[in-house]
């Protein structure tokens, strides 16, 4: 497998309305492949930079079947532009962006499962995390069309009840090169105190708060002083992260979906976080579970914490 050519520096990184060059706000992940299997390294890696990169940690052809499969459901929905091959993954004229978020039938199917809980992604984790592991139930798969991106946030916000030893892992499915909607994450973030404090302990469905931090880059570069992070991402490519690491999508600027899942981990006799776990008829409450109700404005809380 040949891997991405290391970016440059100076080479431009368009986020949205945002233009950066790689070198000095933005640069690329580092890659902690060779640290493997050195779990007291990659522990290391974890404690000081709050994520590890892993080049194909899983197999290509796994993450390509199951990019295959989601293409073939975005097919059947008509999503994909007529008369070009589904393994290309051209948009079609609606643009629309798939997250087969309550779809199980697509997400959580074979293969996609045989990618995120495969017997060597169990492994991993109960090598890193040193006992028997669970994941979520709930699983996000998500198929981004041009323009499609989320914004920066903590997880902790999302699915952070119950023990807070747990990590999330974004798998790239799809070749996901800096014009594909990467995902980009802010150095030094999982140890701003501040931000951890205040809207890290925000429990958006118990708070009623929104939980999108913020949707410019810029300001998390030049307001907070955090260096953006991202890479050229090859089908099985992942970044795994805790709680409080912010972090978002950029905007798709291509004709291509950009297909990822984000899964997450944790150590079984761990509490975990009610939410995202099946009940006896199989479904789930998920986020945003209150209904009729008005959450609060970020801009205020951000005034009420001075950030
Ligand atoms: O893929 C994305 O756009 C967002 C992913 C994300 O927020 C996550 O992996 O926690
Ligand atoms: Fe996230």
């Amino acid at each position: 497998m040949n891997t991405p050519k290391k970016i440059q520096t100076g080479t431009p990184f368009e986020f949205g309305e945002h233009l950066f060059h790689f070198g000095g706000e933005i640069v690329e992940l580092a890659d902690s492949t060779p640290l493997l299997n050195n779990f007291s390294a990659l522990h290391g890696k974890m404690r000081e930079d709050g994520y590890l990169f892993i080049r194909g940690f899983h197999p290509r052809e796994d993450a390509e079947k199951a990019a295959h499969w989601t293409l073939q459901a975005i097919a059947q929905s008509g999503g994909l532009k007529p008369d070009t091959p589904v393994e290309a993954g051209i948009i079609g004229e609606t643009n629309q962006t798939f997250s087969f978020f309550r779809q199980t039938e697509v997400a959580h199917a074979t293969p996609i499962l045989d990618v995120v809980d495969s017997e060597r992604t169990m492994q991993f984790y109960e090598e890193f995390l040193g006992g028997p592991v669970i994941t979520f139930d709930k699983r996000w798969l998500r198929c981004m069309a041009q323009g499609g991106h989320n914004h920066f946030h903590y997880d902790s916000v999302y699915v952070g009840r119950g023990t807070q030893n747990r990590y999330t892992m974004w798998s790239a499915l799809t070749d996901i090169d800096l014009e594909n909607g990467p995902l980009v994450i802010c150095l030094g973030s999982h140890r701003h105190n501040r931000l951890k404090s205040t809207y890290g302990a925000t429990d958006m469905d118990r708070d009623l708060t929104e939980a999108v931090f913020s949707t410019d880059p810029r300001e998390m570069v030049e307001k907070f002083g955090f260096t953006l992070a991202t890479a050229h991402f090859q089908p099985g490519d992942v970044i795994i992260f805790g709680l409080y690491m912010m972090h978002s999508s950029a905007p798709n600027l291509s004709d291509r979906y950009r297909i990822s899942i984000d899964t997450r981990y944790q150590l079984a006799h761990e509490e975990k976080d009610d939410r995202f776990f099946f009940r006896a008829d199989g479904s789930w409450l998920g986020n945003f579970y209150n209904k009729g109700v008005d959450y609060r404005s970020i801009v205020e809380l951000r005034r009420e914490w001075g950030l």
